[in-house]
């Protein structure tokens, strides 16, 4: 007997995150993308995978990813109702053998699509399954304060990274790799989709200048916690230059010895 989908442990949480996104106001209107790479066995608890409702075609070559099956949002539909309408909203592909193709195997009714940022979502699950085998997530969405301030300060790789890693502590240990940074580019494009992908061989964490921030992890709440901690520092970073800006902070030294308590190894370089 299969199980009902919508009751899936998985589905409950990306629609409930969905939904803190949303709040959060991350997500305005249609802002924002997840997909998610799904285990073949426990897809079959609740899907009959000989079964392919529609066939989507891509422009681009995913067949790195043959056979595997991903939950992702849809296109032009809101963060603010996945929860209320989850089978309009979401869907479950499976990449075609040939690798420019997707099979819609669940979801995506009322003929929604995949979201237009496809081409960025599968090029990183791409780059980060070559480099983590435990990679599963990959995010998108128009976090505040990081999208403001890249308005604000110097988009260098190096400073921005700083820059956060000194606005929370935590923060050095959490992303110790830094966050990548590529230039404006047209959404929902190909071009986008590989210059994300070629940073996204060694960040989890990527902004789109005057856009917003693509993360990737193990898990939604891996992913969503990278995003939510690299936001924080961007937001805290806003409070001080509003109140005049930074008189004293934590010291490159100061920061070397944090990544020695943690054992995690900060961008070569990027401490003096
Ligand atoms: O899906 O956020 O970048 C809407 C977007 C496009
Ligand atoms: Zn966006």
């Amino acid at each position: 007997m299969q199980k009902k989908i919508l009751n899936w442990y998985l589905m409950k949480e990306l629609t409930s995150t969905t939904t803190n996104l949303y709040r959060l106001g991350w997500d305005e209107r249609n802002g924002g993308n997840i997909s998610i790479l799904l285990d073949e066995e426990e897809i079959r608890d609740f899907l009959n995978v000989d079964e392919v409702l529609n066939v989507i075609p891509i422009d681009f070559d995913a067949s790195f990813l043959k056979g595997h099956y991903f939950l992702v949002t849809g296109s032009g539909i809101y963060f603010k109702n996945i929860e209320k309408f989850p089978e309009e909203s979401l869907g479950i592909v499976r990449i075609h053998e040939s690798g420019t193709k997707l099979e819609l195997m669940w979801g995506f009714s009322n003929d929604t699509l995949p979201t237009s940022e496809l081409p960025t979502h599968l090029m990183t699950h791409i780059a980060r399954l070559k480099v983590d085998s435990k990679h599963r997530v990959v995010m998108h969405n128009h976090a505040t304060h990081l999208l403001a301030m890249t308005f604000t300060h110097p988009l260098s790789e190096k400073a921005f990274t700083k820059a956060l890693w000194k606005m929370c502590t935590e923060c050095l240990v959490v992303f110790p790799e830094g966050v990548g940074i590529i230039p404006w580019l047209v959404p929902g494009t190909v071009e986008i989709g590989k210059e994300t992908a070629k940073k996204m061989e060694e960040y989890r964490l990527v902004l789109w200048p005057f856009h917003g921030i693509y993360g990737s992890g193990e898990s939604l709440d891996d992913v969503f916690g990278l995003i939510e901690t690299a936001e924080k520092a961007a937001k805290v970073y806003t409070h001080v230059m509003s109140q005049g800006g930074i008189k004293q902070e934590i010291s490159d030294t100061q920061l070397k010895e944090l990544a020695q308590a943690f054992e995690v190894e900060p961008r070569n370089g990027y401490l003096a």
